[in-house]
């Protein structure tokens, strides 16, 4: 479609007349030109005219024939050179010193794959080199008085790049650099990536799952703000969150989901930087497009200020020189496939290919050999290219920004695997190749030793690094470095929450009593502005939203508009220093504000205590990765997946019943999962929680199931709070006196199950039930194996008891779990409940039906724990099997029934 332009025969002479001067005056003569248009456009045609005439052009735009799609500019750098600042740092200082990061992080890798094959990646930092020393000598900010420090996420896979620049720094030595990979060795060594939990003096951040560290940095961000917002902070000045990924990694639904929130929340405290070296895992991450165009336009959608840094200095001239306009042609038409085959090819195939095409570019570089052509470097290996964009991105104002630096993968590796396809895996070089690389970059390394890749550091007197020093010093210290000053909480105790030991008249929820002892906490005078309550969009559904007008929901803007419920008591409130994260329907990015919060001890020295809410299928299962890196990571706090229960959560069916959260959340180390039957339970556990976070700084968090069904909620039996804590506590003896004996495990509210099957059992069979409360499987089986292991390795000493061995150990009769989660969840401890564990469990995908007809069905109902207690006996030729056959005649069981589907 082309756009109608009505103007007068002069006016359309005009315009035709500065077709001929646009193409012989070049790009300022074009703007005048378009803007004369423009203004004539406004005022013959008004406002309204206007704007539809510039989206038709716009649309035309978009149309052209180009191989990145979106909102794009051409395929140049975004800052002119004219307002490229100098270059305030010694480049050939730096230059060195990059050098011998490039040859240390290089030999770590190749050193370590000689002996082993623990592999690691050269290729990435390599890559990368340029925009991190840019970075670490002008920008980023170390931790000092009232300074947090800036938050830098570093790309995963070049962290020997990291490990090269410490050593350098002398923050580590030889024997670490010796031992990258191989933490296991004598004297320790390095982790692969970085992980907060293996090196917690160093990693802050973990970003090696692709997509983790983009979301969590923009989470991590707007953190920082909501401190700030509710004067828990007192910077000199606000610290920049930065985050490097690679171009590949952009393909992660986490990377992009969320970046309209830093957008819309004007986080000009972020700064993205995309490692675009072109290359992924296997091959090319656009071949046959162009990855910086196709971020470009995504990103500028969303409302990023955007800076590409696409060609180096050397460019520059040639780029000027050429009037054609098929310089920038070339550029365009070029996919990424194209720019990656120059890498690996010589000069003289970029002249013949690339320029070549039109035999106007060729004259552009007939002064250069084929050797010079092939050293025009590319955006990201240029330092002032590179300063130049991080100084604008620091002075952007009212926006996130994203850096596009085009690089080489593999940069200096040369035959080894620049720019080649196998180039990330790539982790030995010969010795004709470290020849090559020690020339490339002037590695002071003799030829009687290289083929050793040596380490080499300058002395400590050299100007290399003394200057490296002078540059960390000046800019407050070390990065990465995680610095934890013990910062203890006022916590309450567990009576704070007294009211929860009396037991409730009414029939109450695990997900009521948790909403209360929330209320409860959050007006506690100490740390109530500690706490944190997030939710993804489900505040009504748990009862939660009665929070939103005390605390207000937090919101950068405040509230523009008049809520429609205003009228009402209990609004939906957003206020500029709410106390709520409502994150809306995102799980993933809720996850990433419970680490930023469960963090904030660590990277702010402000202990916070986050309560992360939501529907527990959406947990582990959805975000599981999240929760792994929240262990990690230290993470801190609660995790509350509410809804919880396969059966306990009618109605809901197949995608939303949950039983097997509990086994997820089991298989991170750092993380106690709980699953309470009562308030009381939950007040104790909570309380005993934040005194181990927040008081003892142990750096685990919590997992807890809630459930949504109402059932009484009894006063706490005298002396049980170690039991709860610990996992296992005798709820509700049987009868005494009684000849058959039986022990029925419950927790969460299929408690109820066993209270009223104890009941039946003692009325109807003589068995006299003792029911317990299992409130935490995993604990008990953490307590056991760690016992078992000890006995193995010390066969010949008294053996140690577990917990659960020595509250079982005088039990007689047999034992019985009941659960609202897959049998596997209390099959945890089966190994050591004497005689063995008879369990009952929801394996199965669930259903939409009534609680009573889901019970039947999974077999987790009153009925079904009698009959499978008394089945235990039977077993256990303690009863007479025709009992049980009995009971299922009398119980109205159906022997027949088709049983939940499990392949
Ligand atoms: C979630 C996840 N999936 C897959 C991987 C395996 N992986 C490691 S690096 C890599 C390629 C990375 O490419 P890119 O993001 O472009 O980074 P580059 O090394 O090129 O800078 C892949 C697929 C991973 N680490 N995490
Ligand atoms: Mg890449």
């Amino acid at each position: 479609m082309r756009a109608s332009f009505p103007c007068s025969r002069n006016e359309f002479i005009q315009v035709k007349a500065s077709k001929k001067e646009i193409n012989s005056a070049g790009g300022n003569k074009v703007s005048a030109t378009l803007k004369s248009v423009f203004e004539l456009a406004l005022e013959s045609q008004g406002t309204e005219r206007t704007a539809q005439m510039l989206e038709q052009l716009a649309q035309e735009l978009r149309n052209a024939p180009r191989p990145a799609s979106g909102v794009t500019t051409p395929y140049v750098n975004t800052i002119p050179v004219e307002d490229q600042p100098d270059y305030p740092g010694d480049r050939a200082i730096e230059r060195r010193l990059k050098s011998i990061m490039r040859w240390n992080a290089m030999a770590m890798v190749v050193k370590a794959n000689s002996t082993t094959n623990v592999g690691g990646h050269i290729a990435s930092f390599a890559s990368s080199a340029t925009l991190y020393e840019v970075a670490q000598n002008h920008f980023f900010r170390g931790a000092s008085e009232n300074f947090p420090g800036d938050m830098v996420y570093f790309q995963g896979h070049a962290a020997p790049g990291m490990y090269a620049r410490a050593y350098m720094e002398g923050r580590l030595d030889e024997n670490d650099l010796q031992n990258f990979r191989q933490e296991l060795a004598e004297g320790g060594g390095l982790s692969s990536y970085p992980h907060p939990y293996l090196m917690p003096e160093f990693w802050q951040f973990p970003t090696v799952s692709m997509g983790l560290g983009p979301i969590m940095s923009l989470y991590q961000a707007r953190f920082n703000r909501y401190l700030q917002a509710r004067g828990l902070t007192n910077w000199k000045s606000e610290p920049k969150v930065w985050a490097f990924l690679g171009d590949g990694e952009s393909d992660e639904p986490e990377s992009l989901g969320a970046i309209t929130l830093a957008a819309r929340e004007n986080l000009d405290n972020i700064i993205w930087v995309v490692n675009c070296n072109l290359q992924r895992l296997d091959g090319p991450v656009r071949g046959n497009g162009k990855i910086i165009q196709e971020l470009e336009g995504l990103f500028t959608g969303a409302g990023w200020n955007v800076i590409k840094v696409i060609w180096g200095s050397e460019w520059d001239d040639i780029i000027k020189r050429d009037k054609s306009g098929l310089l920038l042609k070339r550029m365009e038409e070029c996919v990424d496939g194209d720019y990656q085959k120059y890498v690996v090819e010589p000069g003289s195939y970029t002249r013949k290919h690339f320029f070549g095409k039109y035999p106007e570019l060729l004259e552009l570089v007939t002064h250069l050999s084929d050797e010079q052509i092939s050293k025009l470097l590319r955006g990201g290996h240029d330092v002032r290219k590179m300063y130049a964009a991080y100084q604008a991105a620091m002075d952007c104002k009212g926006q996130p920004t994203v850096i596009l630096a085009k690089t080489v993968k593999g940069y200096g590796l040369g035959e080894a695997g620049e720019g080649k396809n196998i180039s990330h895996q790539q982790k030995k070089m010969n010795e004709k190749e470290l020849r090559e690389f020690r020339r490339r970059f002037d590695i002071p390394i003799s030829d009687d030793v290289i083929a050793e890749t040596p380490f080499f550091r300058p002395a400590p007197d050299s100007a290399e690094a003394k200057y490296l020093l002078a540059r960390r010093q000046a800019l407050g210290g070390f990065i990465p470095a995680r610095i934890v000053k013990p910062v203890t909480l006022d916590v309450p105790k567990a009576d704070y929450f007294a009211e929860f030991f009396k037991g409730s008249t009414t029939d109450a929820s695990t997900t009521m009593a948790f909403v209360r002892l929330l209320t409860i906490l959050l007006r506690h005078k100490s740390v109530g502005k500690n706490v944190v309550p997030i939710i993804p969009d489900e505040a009504r559904t748990f009862g939660m939203d009665a929070l939103f007008k005390d605390y207000g929901i937090y919101s950068s803007k405040g509230q523009l508009y008049e809520p429609v419920d205003k009228k009402s008591l209990l609004y939906y409130l957003e206020k500029k220093d709410g106390q709520i994260l409502e994150e809306g329907i995102s799980e993933a990015g809720a996850m990433s504000s419970f680490i930023a919060a469960g963090t904030s001890y660590a990277s702010h020295g402000v202990p916070m205590i986050p309560f992360y809410a939501y529907y527990s299928m959406f947990g582990p299962q959805r975000v599981g990765d999240q929760f792994w890196l929240a262990g990690d990571i230290r993470a801190k706090g609660f995790l509350l997946g509410a809804t919880s229960g396969r059966t306990s959560l009618n109605g809901e069916g197949l995608q939303h019943q949950d039983g097997h959260s509990l086994l997820h959340a089991s298989t991170i180390p750092t993380c106690l999962p709980y699953d309470p039957a009562f308030g009381f339970e939950l007040a104790v556990i909570i309380a005993d929680g934040m005194r181990r976070m927040f008081v003892e700084h142990e750096d685990i968090f919590y997992y807890l199931a809630l459930y949504n069904e109402n059932h009484p909620m009894p006063p706490m039996p005298a002396g049980v709070e170690d039991g709860i804590v610990k996992g296992l506590y005798k709820f509700k003896a049987g009868y005494d006196g009684a000849k058959i004996k039986a022990h029925i495990f419950g927790s969460g509210s299929i408690m109820q199950s066993a209270l009223k099957a104890q009941m039946i059992l003692a009325e109807k069979y003589g068995v006299s039930a003792d029911v317990w409360s299992a409130t935490s499987y995993k604990l008990l089986r953490t307590d056991a194996i760690r016992c078992q292991r000890w006995n193995m390795l010390h066969p010949t000493q008294p053996a140690k008891k577990s917990y659960v061995d020595n509250l079982l150990a005088k039990e007689s009769g047999v034992f019985v779990a009941v659960s609202d989660n897959i049998r596997t969840v209390p099959d945890q401890i089966a190994p050591w409940v004497p005689g063995g564990l008879f369990t009952l469990g929801t394996d199965g995908f669930g259903r939409s039906d009534t609680r009573g007809r889901l019970r039947r069905f999974f077999g987790v109902d009153v009925e079904s724990t009698v009959i499978g207690t008394l089945y235990a006996l039977a077993e256990k030729k303690l009863i007479d099997r025709k009992v049980v056959a009995q009971a299922i005649k009398d119980l109205g069981v159906d022997p027949e029934m088709v049983p939940p589907q499990i392949v």
